[in-house]
């Protein structure tokens, strides 16, 4: 009884005081899905937590060695009630977690209630979004990420915009260490390995600035491996392209053709 009433305060200052705060928030509709997903964790998780304190406190006063000589405790026998439902109840919680985890991962992209999960889906995705989406390229290497926009002539950038609205398909590729692209309020999360296509999808909601970090130590400036990211208006959007591609001209020129990966001759950077 002690614990159902604790239990259900808890949850109630869990929905009030924490949920507002969830992080990553609702940038994106994968990032939606995660803040609920952390939202629901919480509130299973918090009854769970305050059970272990409860029975803790519990024990602590009702279980004291009575003064006098030691004695041993009665002998505990199975409690097979206890016991089935113990392991059905855990059971049942974490199967139910999973379910939704995998419903999560498998969800198109830019269907109505799904959004992906935002994570790293390797070079073919569980489930791809109908339509056509804005391919960005994301090239990591020590210590530093760029951007490419195989629709847009392959021109490669060093900051990233983003139009609102529109599903974007990141392709994060790596051509030294192995890093990750972690755009924050995106709540995509994708690792950067060299050779490898990695795809994520996010489609952001409201213009607005995300935070960029590298998320996999990748040597002596992992740390600086920082900036700020743009969602733009889309026409806002069209005319930051253009204005790039036109800046960029004469270096696009000069860099490799568009390909899902990129192989450096490290024998030829030691001179
Ligand atoms: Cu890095």
């Amino acid at each position: 009884m002690i614990w159902i009433v604790l239990a259900i305060v808890a949850d109630v200052l869990v929905v009030f005081l924490v949920d507002p705060h969830m992080p990553p928030g609702r940038f994106t509709k994968a990032a939606s899905n995660q803040t609920e997903i952390n939202n629901l964790l919480a509130l299973i998780m918090t009854p769970i937590g305050v059970g272990v304190l409860t029975f803790l406190v519990y024990a602590l006063v009702c279980f004291r060695q009575p003064p006098g000589p030691l004695q041993d405790g009665p002998p505990i026998r199975g409690h097979r009630r206890l016991q089935t439902g113990w392991v059905g109840l855990t059971t049942a919680i974490v199967l139910v977690l999973a379910i939704l985890g995998t419903a999560e991962l498998i969800e198109t992209p830019n269907s109505r209630a799904g959004a992906g999960a935002g994570g790293g889906q390797g070079p073919t995705p569980i489930s791809s979004p109908a339509g056509n989406p804005l391919q960005v390229q994301v090239i990591a290497q020590q210590w530093q990420f760029t951007y490419r926009f195989p629709q847009y002539g392959g021109v490669e950038t060093f900051s990233l915009a983003l139009p609102v609205g529109r599903t974007v398909e990141f392709h994060v590729t790596s051509i030294d260490v192995i890093h990750s692209f972690w755009a924050y309020q995106l709540g995509v999360k994708a690792d950067a390995v060299p050779g490898a296509d990695n795809i994520a999808f996010a489609t952001p909601r409201k213009p607005g600035l995300f935070e960029i970090r590298c998320a996999e130590l990748c040597g002596l400036w992992h740390g600086y491996m920082y900036s700020r990211g743009h969602v733009l208006p889309a026409a806002g959007w069209r005319r930051w392209i253009a204005r790039v591609q036109k800046a960029n001209a004469p270096a696009t020129h000069y860099l490799p053709k568009y390909a899902k990966a990129y192989y450096p001759a490290p024998t030829q950077r030691g001179g």
